[in-house]
């Protein structure tokens, strides 16, 4: 049986309406990568940063998954245990469209991290620098998100799957965030056979075998089928 990993970014949620982040009035448009998406931005301001994932956990607690997420959970449902969704993205869309077989290699918006103790637990839908750790009672809870200068974490098992993938899809990423974008040149380098389903060229598009350009909620159907 073949085994398939597929990388998945923002652009796999942009028609299950949430902003990709590099793309016409993306989310790095609206505000400054540095300001909200790092460890620095953070300790500079927390306000500002608990308002960004604030919103954008609310905006994606009201979305729902579109035919490319369902197209996944279709494959997965057939394939069982030789699909591996490996997603940059923290929405639970996989997860909504019935995805069981997901690592979130960036952290998800509904999950809280307390940066005193490293205990996790269920994001509340609204978090603030008032909230303290259920479990040792700090005031240091955060979104349980990958920064910029932060591990991603899965390493290890994305590397493992990577070396033993028969195929390897890369869907709605820009290609232009590491490690994730290496992904296509490893596995390809590995023997897999690699595979890019995007609007348009990426910035890791010489790294894939086969192309096909349209929205996902078209092609990844198509492709699934
Ligand atoms: C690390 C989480 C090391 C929270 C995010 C120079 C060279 C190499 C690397 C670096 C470098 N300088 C710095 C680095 C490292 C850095 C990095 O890569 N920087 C970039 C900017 C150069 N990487 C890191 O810091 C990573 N960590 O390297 O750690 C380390 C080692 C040991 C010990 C400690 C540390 C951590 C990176 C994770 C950062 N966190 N987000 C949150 O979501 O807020 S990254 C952020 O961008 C997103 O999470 C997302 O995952 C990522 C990539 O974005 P995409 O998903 O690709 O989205 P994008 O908008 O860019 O593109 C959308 C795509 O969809 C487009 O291609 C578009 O065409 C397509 N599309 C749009 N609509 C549709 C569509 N496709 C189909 N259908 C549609 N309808």
């Amino acid at each position: 049986m073949e085994k398939i990993v597929i990388l998945t970014g923002a652009g796999i949620s942009a028609e299950s309406g949430l902003g990709t982040f590099r793309d016409e009035g993306g989310l790095w448009t609206q505000y400054a990568l540095e300001d909200v998406a790092t460890p620095e931005g953070f300790a500079r301001d927390p306000v500002l940063v608990h308002e960004f994932y604030n919103a954008r956990r609310a905006h994606a607690a009201e979305a729902v998954p579109n035919p490319a997420h369902l197209a996944l959970a279709r494959l997965e449902e057939a394939l069982g245990g030789e699909v591996l969704i490996v997603t940059q993205n923290v929405d639970g869309l996989h997860e909504k469209a019935g995805c069981r077989n997901v690592l979130h290699m960036h952290g998800q918006l509904d999950r809280a991290l307390c940066a005193g103790c490293g205990h996790r637990w269920e994001a509340p839908l609204e978090m603030s620098v008032e909230d303290a750790c259920p479990a040792c009672g700090a005031r240091a809870v955060r979104p349980d998100v990958v920064w910029f200068g932060e591990m991603p974490y899965h390493m290890d098992r994305i590397d493992r799957e990577l070396a033993e993938a028969d195929i390897f899809a890369a869907i709605g990423t820009s290609g232009q965030v590491y490690p994730a974008a290496a992904f296509g040149q490893m596995a390809g380098a590995y023997g897999a056979r690699t595979v890019e389903l995007n609007l348009e060229r990426s910035a890791a598009s010489e790294d894939f075998g086969e192309m096909r350009h349209g929205p996902a909620s078209k092609v990844v159907p198509a492709w699934v089928e």
